[in-house]
Parts: structure tokens; C-alpha cells; sequence
């Protein structure tokens, strides 16, 4: 008799109607066989073999290089289920319309399917997925970013406890794009696109939009964060878990080499874009990483901003859509030094500076986590990592100060849901505004965010020990426009402050919208800033901030009866602090 897998990809082939059908094994030969059709194909080079060896640079189409986020939809009966911040679809519609698409387009084409694990092969809190596709891009991707092939086959047995995807390039056409979930059904559609956050269905896909309404469900949590340990002086090692959106810089602070390494402080990797979270035995939510590689954003990396990336990226990576030197290398803005003659743009051709940014803005490296310096011990603990503090963040050119903590999970729980930033290349749209993104999940979040929050209400009061919830802001300017913080290595020290005060340390003052550092509380000792700029970032400027709660009240009144009370209750708190600050 056909177990669940078979009976699935059976249903999938029957409706794309392939040429063949593959089943992965996950070995490095597969891995190599579809390089070899990525090279075949002429949209894949070869980086040099002496400096990249195992690396390659893909092109993708020029139309195809960021996610989409209006045509990514939540596909549930009832539309208030997906709530006012995602695009909505019924199901059956979807799939009459969206299954239209899927019909034949395999045709001429090879069927991959690619069992997955998301999480360590032997965490109990690992899940299995199984992507079928016809891009031989995505399998290679995968083969880095997850456990796949046979490992997830053993896994997964006879059982059909896996979140099925069904992924095809389609025409690549973004009119016939869409990156379709059905919650309920714990089923991905993908078609149209071949790029990481709408085809690698084991990450945005399953790993944030169908694993946090599972997390909803199930009573853990699925969020947009990286994971690090800051290990202090005597080698004990604290864990925080850190949600900011895209392309705001999670990779580098997770994988950041400390500027206090010379006093014993230094930054572990366990993960850079997801945490799976569950309430241990020992009362503590403990994290673990599904991924098993990094996607990060190339421009801005380099070895002033990201040391120990730049090493891992030598080997074993797959480049998308970054420029190409005459000496085969990858080169990318921000990569360190002036651009190197005869370069070919991310395009395929030859670069002039008047041609715009040699590589997509967007352009990425995918690499094996384990290939980085930086990475934890402990990153594929089966148990997870405790978390002993929350970080939100965004870019923020005014507004928030540098790091402030909330004054208790209700409070901190309403700092992720007003959490906003300025935008990046990351998502196709425009560049630059402002936009409320609670907790990073407002891309990701496979339901009602509303309930979302409530769900982080609710897990507040099941965790034995709840910890603390930070907020900080690398990207605060002064009025000359320049940021005032110079960041990087040096968020170490405002990690620094974090763990303090998890520790009951740490000098801070309290403000109307929690405790901000003293002065005297955080460690700038080998850090050239001036008065001005150290009193401008901690500032808390009531005349923003009246700003802000009416932008925030805004946001949070598109929700309407389903907000949970604990977050209007918090909103009319602050706004009443702030208050009694002026009428003091
Ligand atoms: C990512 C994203 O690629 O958030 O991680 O867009
Ligand atoms: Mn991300």
C-alpha cells in the first residue's frame, strides 16, 4: 500500500505532469548533479576554484529576486482567520485558479521530491517537510538550508505526520506568481518564482507562516528571530533570542565577533533567521534554529561588518544574483574596497558605475551554518537553547533610543506588536518607508495577528519563567542624517547591558516607555562617541513619541474587537505616562 508521501506526490505528478519523477537522497553527488544542470542551463558559473572553491554564482530572472509579498496569500475559510495584515484567498478558489497554473507545468520537466527536516535530525522538536519542485536550484538550496533526503525519509517512516509543498517555476511570469498556504491543511503552494523566500518552502513558508499557526495550536512559538549566546568573562554563555525584519542585520549580530572579546565577551551563532520555541522541563522556553544554513543579504557584508561570514562564504556557498570580478570572484556593494575593473553586473553584463549597483540589492549567499567560525556549540542541541532575554528591533531614524527594556512580558508584548522600521530590498516595494512590522512577523504570520498577540499574551503566563523583553535600534540618527551608533561589533556592548540586567544589574533609568541605560550602565570604554550622540540615542522625545501613539493606535485599530484588551490596556498606559511627564 502507498504510504501518505507516496500518495501525495502520485496526486502532485498527476496534476503538473512531469517527464519524471526524483526522489532526493540528500547526498553531496546529488548536490553536485544539480549544479551541473544549474551550469547546463547558463544561468550558473563557476566561481574560481583556487579562492571559492565549491562555489557558485546563479542568476536569477531579473524579474524574480526578492519575496512577494502581494502575492502571497493565507488561504483559510473564513477571511477573518488570515486578518487584515495578509492577502486572503478562500481555498477552493484558490485552488481552482491556482491549480489551473499548476496543470502541466511540469511538463518537459523533472519532478524533485525533497523530504526535509526543519530542526536537528534527532530534536524532538524537529518537524518534516517535503517539497516537491522542478527547480534544480531549490534542491541545491535546500541541500544547504535543511537536513534532506534520506535523513528526513528515516524520519518520517510510514507516518504522514510532514507539511507537504508543491513548488513550480511555472513560467516565471509574476501575472502567474503566487505563494499560496492553506492552514488548515498544513499545504503549501508555490508557483511562478524561483527565489529563496517564495520556493524554499521549508523556511518562510513552513518554517514561520504554517509552524506559527502549529505553535498557535500546539502551545510553543514559531518566530522570525536569530538566536545567539553572549558568553561572558569565566565562560558562561546566556542565550537571546532577537526578531528584527528583513535585511535589518540579523545575520551580522548573530554571527558578530564582539568588540569586547579582549574582556571575555564573545558572540555564539545558533541561528540567524527562525527560532522554534518550547517550554522545557526546567520551566524555561528553550529555542532551537530549523535551518541548517544561512540566506543572507550580500551588500553591506564584509569583513568590517561581518568577519566571521566573510570567512565561512570561501567554500560550499551558492551565490544568487551578486556581481561577478574578471577574476571569477563574487563581488558585492559594501564588500570592502572600490569596485575592481571589468566586472559583469548581477544582470550578466558588463558593469559601469552608471549602471546602478553591480549586485541586486537583494543578492544573497547561501552557506552551510556549520562552515561559520562563530557557530555555537550548542546550535543542534536536540533540547534547544534556553532563551533568557527577547530582543525587537528595526530601523528607526528617530524615535526609539539605542536599547530600552519593557517594565513586563504584557508591556514587552506590546512593544513586538508595535514594532515598525523603515523598509528594505528584501520584499519587492518601495524602499525606505515606515512600517509597522510587530515581532518582524507581518510578512510571515499564517494568521490573524490579533490572535498572534493574544498567543503571546497567553504563552506569558504559561511559561514558568517568562524572561525580559528588549527593544533596540542600531539605525538612530543625528540631525546632520549620519547614524549616531557605529553598531556591528559594537552592539556587544548594549548585549552587554541586556545580560545585566537579566542578571538584576545593570545601571538604567526609567522612562515612560521603560528602562533606558544610565550613562554610567553601559560599557564604552574604546569607543570614540561624543556626549551628544550617547544623550540623542538614549533620548526618549515625547514630541516623537506622541507620534508614535497615534501612528501605533492607527496600526493596532485594524484589528478592531479581535485586538486582545492586555494591548489597548498597555497603549492607554504608555499614553498616560507620558502624560503624567509633562504635567510633572
Ligand atoms: C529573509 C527575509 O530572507 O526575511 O530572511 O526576507
Ligand atoms: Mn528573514
Amino acid at each position: 500500500m502507498a504510504t501518505p508521501l507516496e500518495s501525495w506526490v502520485e496526486e502532485a505528478a498527476k496534476l503538473t505532469k512531469p517527464d519524471r519523477v526524483v526522489y532526493c537522497d540528500g547526498s553531496a553527488a546529488e548536490y553536485q548533479r544539480m549544479i551541473e544542470l544549474l551550469l547546463r542551463a547558463g544561468d550558473t558559473f563557476t566561481l574560481n576554484e583556487k579562492t571559492y572553491p565549491n562555489c557558485y554564482l546563479h542568476r536569477s530572472t531579473v524579474n524574480d529576486v526578492a519575496r512577494t509579498e502581494h502575492l502571497t496569500f493565507i488561504c483559510t475559510p473564513d477571511k477573518d482567520e488570515a486578518g487584515p495584515t495578509n492577502n486572503w484567498m478562500d481555498p477552493d478558489a484558490a485552488k481552482h485558479k491556482v491549480g489551473a497554473l499548476f496543470d502541466g507545468a511540469m511538463r518537459g520537466r523533472t519532478m524533485y521530491v525533497v523530504p526535509y527536516i526543519m530542526g536537528a535530525v534527532s530534536s524532538p522538536i524537529s518537524k518534516v517537510g517535503v517539497e516537491v519542485t522542478d527547480s534544480p536550484y531549490v534542491v541545491a538550496s535546500m541541500y544547504i538550508m535543511s537536513r534532506m533526503g534520506n535523513v528526513a525519509m528515516e524520519r518520517l517512516g510510514s507516518s504522514g505526520e510532514f507539511v507537504p509543498g508543491l513548488h513550480s517555476l511555472g513560467d516565471l511570469d509574476p501575472l502567474r506568481r503566487y505563494i499560496l498556504h492553506f492552514p488548515n491543511e498544513r499545504l503549501i503552494w508555490s508557483i511562478g518564482s524561483g527565489y529563496g523566500g517564495n520556493a524554499l518552502l521549508g523556511k518562510k513558508c513552513f518554517a514561520l507562516r504554517i509552524a506559527s499557526v502549529m505553535a498557535r495550536e500546539q502551545g510553543w512559538m514559531a518566530e522570525h528571530m536569530l538566536i545567539l549566546g553572549l558568553e561572558a568573562p569565566g565562560g558562561k554563555v546566556t542565550y537571546m533570542a532577537a526578531a528584527f525584519p528583513s535585511a535589518c542585520g540579523k545575520t551580522n549580530l548573530a554571527m558578530m565577533v564582539s568588540a569586547l572579546q579582549s574582556q571575555g565577551y564573545r558572540v555564539w551563532t545558533v541561528g540567524d533567521d527562525i527560532a522554534w520555541m518550547r517550554i522545557g522541563d526546567d520551566g524555561y522556553l528553550h529555542a532551537i534554529n530549523p535551518e541548517a544554513g544561512f540566506f543572507g543579504v550580500a551588500p553591506g557584508t564584509g569583513m568590517l561588518t561581518n568577519p566571521n561570514v566573510m570567512e565561512a562564504l570561501r567554500k560550499n556557498t551558492l551565490f544568487t544574483n551578486v556581481a561577478l570580478t574578471a577574476e571569477h570572484e563574487p563581488w558585492w556593494e559594501g564588500i570592502g574596497g572600490p569596485p575592481p575593473a571589468g566586472m559583469i553586473n548581477w544582470k550578466g553584463e558588463p558593469w559601469e558605475p552608471s549602471k546602478g549597483p553591480a549586485a541586486h540589492p537583494n543578492s544573497r549567499y547561501t552557506v552551510p551554518a556549520l562552515q561559520s567560525p562563530s557557530i555555537s556549540q550548542k546550535w543542534e542541541a536536540p533540547e534547544g537553547v534556553p532563551i533568557s532575554a527577547f530582543i525587537f528591533g528595526g530601523r528607526r531614524a528617530r524615535v526609539a533610543p539605542l536599547v530600552y527594556e519593557s517594565f513586563d512580558w504584557q508591556h514587552g508584548v506590546f512593544v513586538g506588536a508595535t514594532m515598525a522600521s523603515e523598509t528594505t530590498a528584501a520584499a519587492t516595494g518601495d524602499v525606505g518607508v515606515t512600517r509597522r512590522d510587530p515581532m518582524a512577523m507581518l510578512p510571515f504570520c499564517g494568521y490573524n495577528m490579533a490572535d498572534y498577540f493574544g498567543h503571546w499574551l497567553e504563552m506569558g503566563k504559561r511559561i514558568p519563567h517568562p524572561r525580559k523583553i528588549f527593544h533596540v535600534n542600531w539605525f538612530r540618527k543625528g540631525a546632520d542624517g549620519k547614524f549616531l551608533w557605529p553598531g556591528y561589533g559594537e552592539n556587544v556592548r548594549v548585549l552587554k547591558w541586556i545580560l545585566e540586567r537579566v542578571e538584576g544589574r545593570g545601571a538604567a533609568q526609567e522612562t515612560p516607555i521603560g528602562y533606558v541605560p544610565a550613562k554610567s550602565g553601559l560599557t564604552l570604554d574604546g569607543l570614540k562617541i561624543s556626549d551628544e550622540a550617547l544623550n540623542e540615542l538614549l533620548r526618549v522625545n515625547p514630541a516623537d513619541w506622541e507620534n508614535e501613539l497615534e501612528d501605533s493606535k492607527q496600526f493596532l485599530s485594524k484589528f478592531g474587537a479581535r485586538l486582545p484588551q492586555e494591548i489597548c490596556e498597555e497603549h492607554a498606559k504608555l499614553s498616560k505616562r507620558f502624560q503624567h511627564l509633562v504635567t510633572a
